[in-house]
């Protein structure tokens, strides 16, 4: 009786989860993301999206001037006063774009990454 409720579980779990896996796997990345910027990093919502129109949105919630450039798309914000926010619509293949704050030290310090485009 207890292995037979265990087996049960097993299916109600595998029967819950699958469907939540066909949906997430059919939808893809996302097409927008948020890099909020600080000292010294960007927190990003995700670091993979979609191949296409792609917005990231964010916002500088440190106490410095920071921007956020694309180094090999040679796309970049404005320099981002703190408490400010931006927009930033790329195109883009599937690729691996690097991207930096490009102020003094603070790629260095943390403030750099890579998006991964699919
Ligand atoms: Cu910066």
């Amino acid at each position: 009786m207890r292995r037979l409720r265990f087996a049960f579980a097993v299916m109600l779990v595998v029967a819950v989860s699958a469907p939540l896996a066909g949906s997430a796997f059919a939808a893809g990345p996302p097409a927008r993301a948020t890099f909020n910027m600080r000292e010294f990093g960007f927190d990003t919502t995700t670091d993979i999206v979609k191949a296409g129109t792609v917005t990231i949105t964010g916002k500088n919630m440190g106490n410095s001037v920071h921007n956020l450039v694309f180094t090999t798309l040679k796309k970049k914000t404005a320099f981002i006063q703190p408490g400010k926010s931006f927009k930033l619509v790329l195109k883009l293949a599937p690729g691996s774009y690097p991207y930096v704050c490009t102020i003094p030290r603070h790629a260095e310090n943390g403030m750099q990454g890579t998006l991964v485009v699919k």
